[in-house]
């Protein structure tokens, strides 16, 4: 590269992802082809609109790139693309929530309702994201948001509870899908609480989509209106958002899919980045191989037995386990242990990179909260197994145990 300044921050950053071990459970590791093509002349390409309907001229190429994406999104989760369409150019996760909530969420003030609609969404602090109306993000600020968190005793989603409060809230969208959630989640009971009050059901499957495509999560694909994930994590493609709508799906007069193809473009977004769409569809590829399937069995066994370990040393494991990539670990444990704060800190200093999070019935600050997140996808595409994961758990306690 000519500009060294920027070379060399490239080198050093190369250097440190090598030297750790990552347990962020968002990150993973793209292949060379998928930095390829995320690097390649795509992205010197304007293409507003869709294929075969731009404002630009010279579409040759990228209309038959983006066509292949959408084509290959479909075939990787077993849709018909009679009954699923999909949209490909979400710039990431957040945008893509947003744009799903402005289709399909009466802004208020407008001949669809003269209030602003409610979102239905797990709160932060039981692992809920930003997008799924907390106050702080946008989505908190035009809609309002139904919070919902988890049940107290067993950390785990009180299926119940939630129809109880569908019921007296009456959302116009439920959100299920969170980021520091390690269970599986049930989503035919969240199809019944979204019929029970006329809601859509909309699946954030940012975190585990690479599980439901490997096979070891389950789908949500038979019960959602609407699915939306990113592709950075578990899909282990490049920073990007696809949006899954399902044709026969109305709002009023209109079908989702026009609707969200509409908010995504001319709504929110401008020109769609072709260089990530084009690494997007690498991904898809890649995802679809038979060696993925067995990448995503590992990345459960490995969160599994990184949980068991952590437990066996004496720690508290959120929910008492896993069912996927991510573990969710009280070190505050009433003062017994050391805030997630500190924990990441000192986990950092020895050379294990984690999350600070909240944990459910949070008694601290989300600033120096109770726990950490762990994850096990970024270190399973590195090669690890069982066996590494339990070593990691051990080093983890000697870390942070107090003597
Ligand atoms: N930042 C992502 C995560 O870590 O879960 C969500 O956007």
């Amino acid at each position: 590269m000519l500009d060294k300044q920027i070379e060399k921050l490239i080198k050093a950053e190369e250097v440190r992802q090598k030297k750790v071990i990552n347990l962020i459970p968002s990150e993973n590791y793209a292949s060379k082809d998928v930095l390829k093509a995320l690097g390649s002349v795509f992205d010197d390409k304007y293409s507003e609109g869709y294929p075969h309907k731009r404002y630009y001229g010279g579409q040759t190429n990228t209309d038959k790139l983006e066509e292949l994406a959408k084509a290959r999104a479909l075939k990787l989760f077993g849709l018909s693309p009679e009954v699923w369409h999909v949209n490909v150019q979400p710039l990431s996760g957040a945008p893509a929530n947003l744009a799903v909530y402005l289709a399909l969420v009466p802004l208020g003030g407008d001949s669809a309702s003269s209030v602003a609609g409610k979102i239905m969404g797990m709160t932060l602090t039981a692992g809920g994201h930003l997008s799924h109306g907390q106050r702080v993000s946008i989505t908190g600020k035009i809609w309002r948001q139904v919070p919902y968190g988890v049940d107290p005793k067993t950390e785990t989603l009180d299926y119940g509870a939630l129809k109880d409060l569908a019921l007296k809230e009456k959302p116009n969208l439920i959100v299920a899908g969170f980021t520091a959630y390690p269970r599986m989640i049930d989503f035919k009971k969240f199809r019944e609480i979204a019929d029970a009050c006329g809601a859509i059901l909309m699946v954030d499957m940012s975190h585990f989509a690479g599980l439901v495509a490997g096979g070891v999560y389950d789908s949500p694909f038979d019960y959602a209106d609407v699915v939306t994930t990113t592709t950075h994590k578990t899909l282990r493609g490049p920073r990007g958002a696809i949006i899954f709508s399902r044709r026969d799906k109305r709002v009023g007069e209109k079908d989702i899919t026009s609707l969200i193809d509409k908010a995504v473009f001319p709504g929110l977004q401008g020109g769609p980045h072709m260089s990530q769409i084009a690494a997007i569809a690498v991904a898809l590829k890649e995802d679809a191989a038979p060696a993925f399937k067995k990448y995503a069995a590992q990345v459960v066994k490995n969160a599994k037995a990184l949980a068991d370990e952590l437990q066996k040393l004496g720690w508290r494991v959120i929910s008492g386990g896993t069912d996927s990539h991510l573990v969710l670990v009280d070190t505050w444990m009433d003062g017994k242990g050391v805030s997630g704060k500190e924990a990441e800190a000192k986990l950092e200093a020895a050379g294990i990179i984690v999350n600070k999070n909240t944990i459910p019935s949070e008694s601290r600050s989300p600033f120096d909260p109770s726990g950490i997140r762990l994850g096990s996808p970024a270190e399973t595409t590195r090669g690890k197994k069982e066996k590494d994961f339990r070593e990691i758990a051990r080093k983890i306690d000697s870390v942070l145990r107090k003597r």
